[in-house]
Protein backbone atom coordinates (compact mmCIF):
# COMPACT_ATOMS: atom_id res chain seq x y z
CA UNK A 1 0.00 0.00 0.00
CA UNK A 2 2.13 3.10 -1.48
CA UNK A 3 1.97 6.12 1.72
CA UNK A 4 2.47 8.70 -0.80
CA UNK A 5 0.32 11.41 -1.55
CA UNK A 6 -1.21 11.56 -4.81
CA UNK A 7 -3.25 13.61 -6.74
CA UNK A 8 -5.34 12.75 -9.77
CA UNK A 9 -6.45 14.97 -12.56
CA UNK A 10 -9.73 13.75 -13.55
CA UNK A 11 -12.60 13.51 -15.86
CA UNK A 12 -15.14 11.51 -15.67
CA UNK A 13 -15.94 7.27 -16.87
CA UNK A 14 -12.09 6.76 -17.66
CA UNK A 15 -10.91 7.99 -14.36
CA UNK A 16 -13.31 6.48 -12.05
CA UNK A 17 -12.19 3.34 -13.42
CA UNK A 18 -8.78 3.91 -12.97
CA UNK A 19 -9.63 5.16 -9.72
CA UNK A 20 -11.47 1.62 -8.77
CA UNK A 21 -7.60 0.30 -9.34
CA UNK A 22 -6.11 3.05 -7.49
CA UNK A 23 -7.79 3.08 -4.35
CA UNK A 24 -6.98 -0.46 -4.45
CA UNK A 25 -2.73 -0.08 -4.25
CA UNK A 26 -2.96 3.86 -1.88
CA UNK A 27 -4.41 4.67 1.12
CA UNK A 28 -7.58 6.59 0.07
CA UNK A 29 -7.40 9.49 2.57
CA UNK A 30 -3.59 10.24 0.54
CA UNK A 31 -5.16 10.96 -2.59
CA UNK A 32 -6.96 13.91 -3.85
CA UNK A 33 -8.60 13.69 -7.03
CA UNK A 34 -9.38 17.01 -9.02
CA UNK A 35 -12.26 17.06 -11.28
CA UNK A 36 -13.29 18.84 -14.82
CA UNK A 37 -16.23 21.24 -14.28
CA UNK A 38 -16.27 22.26 -17.32
CA UNK A 39 -19.23 19.64 -18.60
CA UNK A 40 -21.74 21.19 -15.51
CA UNK A 41 -24.71 22.17 -16.66
CA UNK A 42 -28.16 23.70 -15.35
CA UNK A 43 -31.01 21.27 -15.71
CA UNK A 44 -34.32 22.40 -14.37
CA UNK A 45 -32.54 24.49 -12.63
CA UNK A 46 -30.61 22.24 -11.01
CA UNK A 47 -26.49 22.24 -11.10
CA UNK A 48 -25.66 18.83 -12.50
CA UNK A 49 -21.75 17.93 -12.08
CA UNK A 50 -21.59 15.16 -13.53
CA UNK A 51 -17.56 14.15 -13.84
CA UNK A 52 -17.94 15.25 -9.99
CA UNK A 53 -20.95 12.59 -9.63
CA UNK A 54 -19.50 10.38 -11.84
CA UNK A 55 -16.38 9.83 -9.37
CA UNK A 56 -17.90 10.33 -6.22
CA UNK A 57 -20.67 7.54 -7.15
CA UNK A 58 -17.80 5.45 -8.00
CA UNK A 59 -15.78 5.68 -5.16
CA UNK A 60 -18.75 4.56 -2.62
CA UNK A 61 -19.50 1.83 -5.08
CA UNK A 62 -22.97 3.17 -6.09
CA UNK A 63 -22.12 3.93 -9.91
CA UNK A 64 -24.59 2.04 -12.87
CA UNK A 65 -21.55 -0.03 -13.58
CA UNK A 66 -23.09 -0.31 -16.84
CA UNK A 67 -22.97 3.49 -17.86
CA UNK A 68 -20.03 4.28 -15.96
CA UNK A 69 -22.46 7.22 -14.55
CA UNK A 70 -25.48 7.60 -12.19
CA UNK A 71 -26.57 5.61 -10.06
CA UNK A 72 -27.39 1.49 -9.92
CA UNK A 73 -30.74 0.72 -9.14
CA UNK A 74 -32.00 4.27 -10.54
CA UNK A 75 -35.49 4.88 -11.43
CA UNK A 76 -36.74 7.72 -13.80
CA UNK A 77 -39.99 8.63 -12.04
CA UNK A 78 -39.15 12.67 -11.88
CA UNK A 79 -37.87 12.78 -14.97
CA UNK A 80 -41.02 11.12 -16.82
CA UNK A 81 -43.08 13.79 -14.82
CA UNK A 82 -40.74 16.69 -15.40
CA UNK A 83 -41.30 16.10 -19.09
CA UNK A 84 -44.79 16.73 -18.71
CA UNK A 85 -43.47 19.96 -18.33
CA UNK A 86 -40.36 20.91 -20.45
CA UNK A 87 -41.02 17.97 -22.94
CA UNK A 88 -39.00 15.35 -24.37
CA UNK A 89 -36.01 15.09 -21.65
CA UNK A 90 -32.47 14.07 -23.88
CA UNK A 91 -30.43 14.63 -20.34
CA UNK A 92 -30.93 11.17 -18.41
CA UNK A 93 -31.74 11.99 -14.79
CA UNK A 94 -32.90 9.38 -12.02
CA UNK A 95 -34.25 9.64 -8.76
CA UNK A 96 -31.68 8.85 -6.57
CA UNK A 97 -29.21 11.15 -8.65
CA UNK A 98 -31.52 13.62 -8.55
CA UNK A 99 -31.34 14.49 -4.61
CA UNK A 100 -27.35 14.76 -5.25
CA UNK A 101 -28.20 18.07 -8.00
CA UNK A 102 -31.23 19.06 -6.15
CA UNK A 103 -29.01 19.48 -2.49
CA UNK A 104 -25.91 20.53 -4.07
CA UNK A 105 -28.03 23.34 -5.86
CA UNK A 106 -29.55 24.52 -2.71
CA UNK A 107 -26.19 24.82 -0.96
CA UNK A 108 -25.02 26.37 -3.92
CA UNK A 109 -28.03 29.19 -3.79
CA UNK A 110 -27.21 29.95 0.05
CA UNK A 111 -23.93 31.46 -1.55
CA UNK A 112 -21.34 27.82 -0.50
CA UNK A 113 -18.67 27.47 -2.84
CA UNK A 114 -18.84 24.12 -5.61
CA UNK A 115 -15.84 22.85 -3.62
CA UNK A 116 -17.38 22.80 0.19
CA UNK A 117 -20.65 21.31 -1.39
CA UNK A 118 -18.05 19.08 -3.64
CA UNK A 119 -16.92 18.02 0.65
CA UNK A 120 -20.35 17.98 1.97
CA UNK A 121 -21.31 15.26 -0.94
CA UNK A 122 -18.42 13.33 -0.53
CA UNK A 123 -18.57 13.06 2.99
CA UNK A 124 -21.95 11.79 2.81
CA UNK A 125 -21.37 9.18 0.92
CA UNK A 126 -18.28 8.35 3.33
CA UNK A 127 -15.72 8.93 1.22
CA UNK A 128 -12.33 9.17 2.01
CA UNK A 129 -10.41 10.08 -0.66
CA UNK A 130 -10.67 14.62 -0.63
CA UNK A 131 -12.33 15.24 -3.71
CA UNK A 132 -11.89 18.74 -5.40
CA UNK A 133 -13.71 20.39 -8.59
CA UNK A 134 -10.83 22.17 -10.65
CA UNK A 135 -12.43 25.61 -9.63
CA UNK A 136 -15.16 27.18 -8.15
CA UNK A 137 -16.10 29.52 -10.87
CA UNK A 138 -17.69 28.23 -13.72
CA UNK A 139 -16.26 27.10 -16.37
CA UNK A 140 -18.67 25.98 -19.73
CA UNK A 141 -17.18 23.97 -22.28
CA UNK A 142 -18.49 24.35 -25.45
CA UNK A 143 -17.83 22.05 -28.66
CA UNK A 144 -17.48 23.94 -32.06
CA UNK A 145 -18.70 21.62 -34.91
CA UNK A 146 -17.09 22.37 -38.64
CA UNK A 147 -19.90 24.75 -39.86
CA UNK A 148 -22.31 25.45 -36.93
CA UNK A 149 -22.16 27.75 -33.62
CA UNK A 150 -20.27 26.21 -30.43
CA UNK A 151 -22.74 23.95 -28.82
CA UNK A 152 -22.60 23.28 -24.71
CA UNK A 153 -20.80 20.29 -24.05
CA UNK A 154 -23.86 18.03 -22.61
CA UNK A 155 -25.68 19.21 -26.12
CA UNK A 156 -22.99 17.87 -28.53
CA UNK A 157 -21.99 14.67 -25.74
CA UNK A 158 -25.43 13.45 -24.85
CA UNK A 159 -27.90 14.87 -27.30
CA UNK A 160 -26.04 14.36 -30.65
CA UNK A 161 -24.25 11.57 -29.21
CA UNK A 162 -21.00 13.17 -30.01
CA UNK A 163 -21.56 13.35 -34.29
CA UNK A 164 -19.89 15.49 -35.95
CA UNK A 165 -16.18 16.78 -37.04
CA UNK A 166 -15.20 19.08 -33.84
CA UNK A 167 -13.35 21.79 -35.02
CA UNK A 168 -12.42 23.24 -32.19
CA UNK A 169 -12.93 24.04 -28.02
CA UNK A 170 -14.49 26.53 -26.13
CA UNK A 171 -13.55 26.59 -22.36
CA UNK A 172 -16.17 29.98 -21.28
CA UNK A 173 -14.96 31.79 -18.35
CA UNK A 174 -11.78 29.99 -18.14
CA UNK A 175 -9.82 33.32 -17.95
CA UNK A 176 -11.70 33.98 -14.49
CA UNK A 177 -11.46 30.68 -13.24
CA UNK A 178 -9.22 30.20 -10.25
CA UNK A 179 -8.23 27.21 -8.62
CA UNK A 180 -10.21 26.03 -6.03
CA UNK A 181 -9.11 26.18 -2.57
CA UNK A 182 -6.11 23.03 -2.11
CA UNK A 183 -5.75 22.60 -5.87
CA UNK A 184 -2.77 23.80 -6.46
CA UNK A 185 -1.32 22.76 -2.98
CA UNK A 186 -2.07 19.38 -3.80
CA UNK A 187 -0.33 19.24 -7.01
CA UNK A 188 2.92 20.67 -5.51
CA UNK A 189 2.77 18.68 -2.69
CA UNK A 190 2.18 15.56 -3.69
CA UNK A 191 4.98 12.73 -4.36
CA UNK A 192 3.29 11.58 -7.85
CA UNK A 193 0.70 13.93 -10.29
CA UNK A 194 -1.07 11.39 -12.36
CA UNK A 195 -3.45 12.69 -15.48
CA UNK A 196 -6.01 10.01 -15.63
CA UNK A 197 -6.69 8.69 -19.34
CA UNK A 198 -9.66 10.90 -19.66
CA UNK A 199 -10.26 13.04 -22.72
CA UNK A 200 -7.52 15.73 -23.25
CA UNK A 201 -9.18 18.39 -24.75
CA UNK A 202 -12.50 18.55 -22.93
CA UNK A 203 -11.66 16.72 -19.61
CA UNK A 204 -8.19 17.58 -19.02
CA UNK A 205 -8.04 20.78 -21.21
CA UNK A 206 -10.08 22.69 -18.51
CA UNK A 207 -8.42 21.82 -15.63
CA UNK A 208 -5.00 22.97 -17.19
CA UNK A 209 -6.42 25.95 -18.47
CA UNK A 210 -7.46 27.20 -15.15
CA UNK A 211 -5.30 29.78 -13.77
CA UNK A 212 -1.55 28.30 -12.07
CA UNK A 213 -2.69 24.66 -13.14
CA UNK A 214 -0.30 24.40 -15.80
CA UNK A 215 2.37 26.16 -14.15
CA UNK A 216 2.28 24.24 -11.07
CA UNK A 217 2.39 20.91 -13.10
CA UNK A 218 5.67 22.17 -14.74
CA UNK A 219 6.93 22.73 -11.32
CA UNK A 220 6.59 19.48 -10.32
CA UNK A 221 7.49 17.91 -13.60
CA UNK A 222 9.97 14.99 -12.82
CA UNK A 223 6.86 13.61 -11.21
CA UNK A 224 3.95 14.03 -13.52
CA UNK A 225 2.71 10.71 -15.32
CA UNK A 226 -0.26 10.73 -17.63
CA UNK A 227 -2.09 7.70 -19.41
CA UNK A 228 -2.64 7.50 -22.78
CA UNK A 229 -6.80 7.27 -23.24
CA UNK A 230 -5.52 6.40 -27.31
CA UNK A 231 -5.26 2.60 -28.11
CA UNK A 232 -3.94 1.52 -31.20
CA UNK A 233 -4.90 5.09 -33.06
CA UNK A 234 -8.72 4.95 -31.36
CA UNK A 235 -9.76 6.25 -27.82
CA UNK A 236 -10.78 3.57 -25.47
CA UNK A 237 -14.21 5.34 -25.29
CA UNK A 238 -15.82 8.39 -26.35
CA UNK A 239 -14.50 11.09 -29.04
CA UNK A 240 -11.36 12.29 -28.49
CA UNK A 241 -9.80 9.93 -31.06
CA UNK A 242 -11.81 12.50 -33.49
CA UNK A 243 -11.40 15.61 -31.82
CA UNK A 244 -7.48 14.95 -32.07
CA UNK A 245 -8.14 14.64 -35.72
CA UNK A 246 -10.80 17.27 -36.26
CA UNK A 247 -8.05 19.58 -34.33
CA UNK A 248 -5.09 18.63 -36.57
CA UNK A 249 -3.46 16.41 -34.33
CA UNK A 250 -1.53 13.32 -34.52
CA UNK A 251 -4.38 10.49 -33.65
CA UNK A 252 -2.35 8.56 -31.38
CA UNK A 253 -0.56 7.37 -28.17
CA UNK A 254 2.33 9.88 -29.73
CA UNK A 255 -0.10 13.07 -30.59
CA UNK A 256 -1.62 13.30 -26.58
CA UNK A 257 1.83 12.64 -25.05
CA UNK A 258 2.54 15.47 -27.73
CA UNK A 259 0.00 17.76 -25.79
CA UNK A 260 1.25 16.74 -21.77
CA UNK A 261 4.91 17.24 -23.14
CA UNK A 262 5.31 20.45 -21.39
CA UNK A 263 4.07 19.26 -18.16
CA UNK A 264 4.18 15.81 -17.75
CA UNK A 265 7.80 13.59 -17.67
CA UNK A 266 6.44 10.46 -17.88
CA UNK A 267 3.64 8.58 -20.11
CA UNK A 268 2.23 5.36 -19.94
CA UNK A 269 1.11 3.70 -23.51
CA UNK A 270 -0.83 0.59 -23.83
CA UNK A 271 1.23 -2.66 -25.45
CA UNK A 272 -0.48 -2.28 -28.32
CA UNK A 273 1.49 0.99 -28.80
CA UNK A 274 5.30 -0.32 -27.75
CA UNK A 275 6.20 0.50 -31.38
CA UNK A 276 5.67 4.28 -30.17
CA UNK A 277 8.13 4.27 -27.36
CA UNK A 278 10.66 5.48 -28.61
CA UNK A 279 9.04 8.67 -30.51
CA UNK A 280 7.64 9.28 -27.02
CA UNK A 281 11.28 9.40 -25.33
CA UNK A 282 12.29 11.93 -28.60
CA UNK A 283 9.72 14.15 -27.33
CA UNK A 284 12.31 14.31 -23.65
CA UNK A 285 9.22 12.06 -21.37
CA UNK A 286 10.51 9.05 -19.89
CA UNK A 287 7.78 6.12 -21.48
CA UNK A 288 6.01 2.71 -20.45
CA UNK A 289 4.32 0.32 -22.33
CA UNK A 290 2.05 -1.59 -20.01
CA UNK A 291 -2.01 -2.87 -20.58
CA UNK A 292 -4.15 -0.29 -20.14
CA UNK A 293 -7.79 -1.92 -20.63
CA UNK A 294 -9.36 -1.25 -17.43
CA UNK A 295 -11.71 -4.40 -17.77
CA UNK A 296 -11.71 -5.33 -14.08
CA UNK A 297 -10.49 -3.41 -10.93
CA UNK A 298 -7.27 -5.24 -10.47
CA UNK A 299 -6.33 -4.58 -14.11
CA UNK A 300 -7.02 -0.35 -13.39
CA UNK A 301 -4.78 -1.45 -9.93
CA UNK A 302 -2.18 -3.01 -12.20
CA UNK A 303 -2.07 0.49 -14.45
CA UNK A 304 -2.20 2.37 -11.46
CA UNK A 305 1.29 0.63 -9.91
CA UNK A 306 3.15 0.92 -13.38
CA UNK A 307 2.10 4.89 -13.42
CA UNK A 308 3.36 5.16 -9.99
CA UNK A 309 6.11 3.33 -10.76
CA UNK A 310 6.96 5.64 -14.24
CA UNK A 311 7.60 8.53 -11.80
CA UNK A 312 9.53 6.79 -9.18
CA UNK A 313 7.06 6.00 -6.58
CA UNK A 314 6.61 2.16 -6.38
CA UNK A 315 2.97 0.59 -4.83
N1 LIG B 1 -24.39 10.44 -20.55
C1 LIG B 1 -25.13 10.02 -21.60
O1 LIG B 1 -24.60 9.54 -22.59
N2 LIG B 1 -26.52 10.16 -21.56
C2 LIG B 1 -27.17 10.69 -20.49
O2 LIG B 1 -28.39 10.80 -20.50
C3 LIG B 1 -26.38 11.09 -19.36
C4 LIG B 1 -26.95 11.57 -18.20
C5 LIG B 1 -26.14 11.85 -17.08
C6 LIG B 1 -26.72 12.25 -15.87
C7 LIG B 1 -25.93 12.52 -14.77
C8 LIG B 1 -24.54 12.39 -14.87
O3 LIG B 1 -23.78 12.65 -13.80
C9 LIG B 1 -23.95 12.00 -16.07
C10 LIG B 1 -24.74 11.72 -17.17
N3 LIG B 1 -24.17 11.31 -18.37
C11 LIG B 1 -24.96 10.94 -19.44
C12 LIG B 1 -22.73 11.23 -18.53
C13 LIG B 1 -22.08 12.57 -18.92
O4 LIG B 1 -22.69 13.17 -19.99
C14 LIG B 1 -20.61 12.34 -19.34
O5 LIG B 1 -20.08 11.16 -18.84
C15 LIG B 1 -19.64 13.37 -18.89
O6 LIG B 1 -20.08 14.67 -18.91
C16 LIG B 1 -18.33 13.23 -19.68
O7 LIG B 1 -17.34 13.01 -18.76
Amino acid sequence: MAKRSIALLAGGVGAAKFLRGLVRIAEPHRITIIVNTGDDEQFYGLHVAPDLDTITYTLAGVVNRKNGWGRAGESFRALGELERFYGPAWFNLGDRDLATHLYRSERLHEGAALSEVTAEIAARFRIKARILPMSNERVHTHVKLKGRPALPFQEYFVRRRARGSVEAIELRGIEQARPAPGVLEALAGADAVIIAPSNPFVSIGPILGVRGVREALRAVRDRVVAISPIVGGRSVKGPADRMLRGMGHEVSARGVANFYRDCAGAFVLDEADRRQLEAVRRLGINAVATDTIMSSPARAAALAAAALAAVGNHA
